[in-house]
């Protein structure tokens, strides 16, 4: 990884950076959904475009969910060919368009704040992160007859900061930080949260988004049928989650499938040592304090 402006990032990924640093130009009516990678973007974007959506796609039988991968439905900024394979013209998008990131908010470009761009930011525990990560590394390399990271090294390298788009707690930090200045711009969520109770979160982010659940919304239970759609089970269960891929540039592949793993809160527990766990939610602890941002 290399180290640009105290963010580590993969070569391939800073080039998209570099380039998303120059030539993406924000619009005030932007949505940008902003995570460090495993912390349940796959998951956001859905929530996000089912949500800002609901009023043209409605939710059902022939929703574009039910046969689109999230990752196609919404572009990211720095990650070019993702949506699909093909690189999508963000400038060509209509408005509004619903982006997504893993930059931090620094590397944002100046606009994004200053024309007030709806941001919202999901984290995740880092010890679940870690692992999701591992997972998915493991699963990559495999697929090109190779092996990934261990446990031990990863786990490491998490810990001295070196993880992609980290050190994880400054990604965290700069969002809460602008989130705690600017509530009414920066929406800031957890994956455990959602977890906990989706359909709250539907409509924390219908509000955000400006486009509130209605009375009768409310009494047909479109939180609900939201969050069911966007669920793992749901998600999962669909052919397009299961067959097809994601090119990142044409460069990398990823399966469709490999978004999605167990989609659980704690699986930390089964692959790292209490020990591990302890030290690593020490490291962030310290990280964190003074921020108000617990894990
Ligand atoms: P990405 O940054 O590469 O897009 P991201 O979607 O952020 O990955 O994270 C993948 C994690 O979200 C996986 O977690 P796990 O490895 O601990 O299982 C994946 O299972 C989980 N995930 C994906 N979709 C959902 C969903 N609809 N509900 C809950 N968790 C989900």
């Amino acid at each position: 990884m290399i180290q640009y402006k105290g963010f580590w990032f993969k070569p391939m990924i800073l080039e998209g950076v570099l380039l998303a640093s120059r030539a993406f130009t924000p619009r005030a009516d932007d949505v940008v959904l902003a995570t460090q990678p495993k912390c349940g973007t796959t998951w956001l974007k859905a929530l996000a475009f089912t949500v800002t959506t609901r009023s043209c796609h409605g939710l059902g039988a022939d929703h574009p969910l039910l046969t689109c991968h999230p990752h196609h439905l919404v572009p990211y900024i720095e990650i070019l060919g993702a949506a699909g394979g093909h690189v999508v013209d963000l400038g060509a998008l209509p408005s509004p368009r619903l982006l997504a990131t893993h930059m931090p908010m620094s590397l944002l470009p100046p606009e994004t704040r200053s024309l007030g761009c709806r941001v919202v930011y999901l984290c995740r525990d880092p010890k679940d992160t870690l692992v999701s990560r591992l997972h998915f590394e493991n699963k990559l390399a495999a697929q090109r007859g190779g092996a990934g990271p261990s446990m031990d090294d990863a786990f490491g390298m998490f810990c001295e900061g070196f993880s992609p788009y980290g050190p994880f707690w400054d990604h965290c930090l700069e969002y809460w930080e602008e989130s705690m200045a600017r509530p009414d711009t920066i929406l800031f969520l957890k994956y455990e949260e959602i977890k906990l109770n989706p359909a709250r979160v539907v409509r924390r982010l219908a509000s955000f988004l400006g486009v509130p659940l209605t009375e009768q919304e409310e009494s047909s239970g479109v939180a609900d049928k939201v969050a069911r759609m966007c669920s793992f089970e749901t998600l999962t269960g669909l052919e397009v989650n299961q067959v097809g891929g994601v090119s990142h540039g044409n460069r990398v592949h990823f399966d469709n499938s490999v978004f999605y793993r167990k989609g659980e809160v704690g699986d930390w527990v089964n692959h790292m040592s209490r020990e591990m766990g302890e030290k690593l939610d020490r490291i962030v602890q310290q990280k964190l304090h003074g921020s108000g941002l617990v894990f």
